[in-house]
């Protein structure tokens, strides 16, 4: 067995982040399909683990830690040996203000578009409510746009952990049935990460099984 063992399931967007990392730093991890369709979630030794009751989970050696950002940022500082991990400071602290704004303001704006279009059922569908949200996501796409339009990854010139945590929500985005307007600096980036192999076994997974289900 590996020392490092992941729990969450493949179609869940917060397990993909810390697929992506796992694979992209070539590490070798155990896999344990869990929550959605392999429930799981309420069992006590999970909850021992994670007291949260989500997704993803990650072990290393005796070390447990969950919140998918924080399990990005652990495997990219233990592991990324200066690379996905900026050592300066200075650098780092702005690869971590594109990470915690992917988790309190870009995710939160876009994944309300998945909710609302993909996992709600077609005939509960309230296109008013749709297009506020497509609108709130396109206000973060757009600083994205920006910003990529200077550098190529969020954090600068290298790809790190802010492009793991942010370029998670691009397979969905740009699948998802919705006009999207020309952003060419977001998408070349799309393309940059489509190249790696660990972006297209991570990220571009299919989400059929959440279409049209509020819960499982
Ligand atoms: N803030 C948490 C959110 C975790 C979360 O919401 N996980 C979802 C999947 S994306 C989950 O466990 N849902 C229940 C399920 O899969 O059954 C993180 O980033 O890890």
């Amino acid at each position: 067995m590996s020392d490092i063992a992941l729990w969450g399931r493949l179609n869940s967007g917060n397990v993909q982040k810390a697929v992506w990392a796992l694979e992209e730093l070539d590490l070798a991890y155990e896999h344990v399909p869990l929550g959605g369709v392999h429930k799981g979630l309420d069992d006590p030794a999970y909850l021992a683990m994670n007291p949260n009751g989500l997704v993803p989970t990650l072990r290393d050696g005796d070390l447990i830690v969950w919140e998918s950002h924080a399990v990005v940022r652990y495997l990219s500082a233990a592991y990324g040996g200066g690379l996905l991990f900026p050592p300066d400071p200075r650098e780092r602290s702005v690869v971590d203000q594109w990470t915690d704004w992917t988790a309190t303001t870009f995710q939160p704006a876009w994944i309300s578009v998945f909710w609302l279009l993909v996992r709600t059922p077609a005939a509960q569908h309230d296109k008013a409510a749709i297009d506020k949200a497509i609108k709130a996501s396109l206000g973060c796409f757009w600083m994205m746009e920006q910003r990529l339009g200077q550098v190529p990854y969020l954090g600068g010139e290298q790809l790190t952990y802010a492009d793991i945590v942010a370029g998670a929500s691009m397979y969905r985005w740009m699948t998802m049935p919705i006009d999207r307007p020309s952003m060419p600096s977001l998408e070349a980036w799309y393309t940059r990460l489509s190249e790696r192999a660990a972006f297209r076994k991570a990220i571009c997974v299919s989400y059929e099984e959440l279409v049209g289900r509020l819960a499982f």
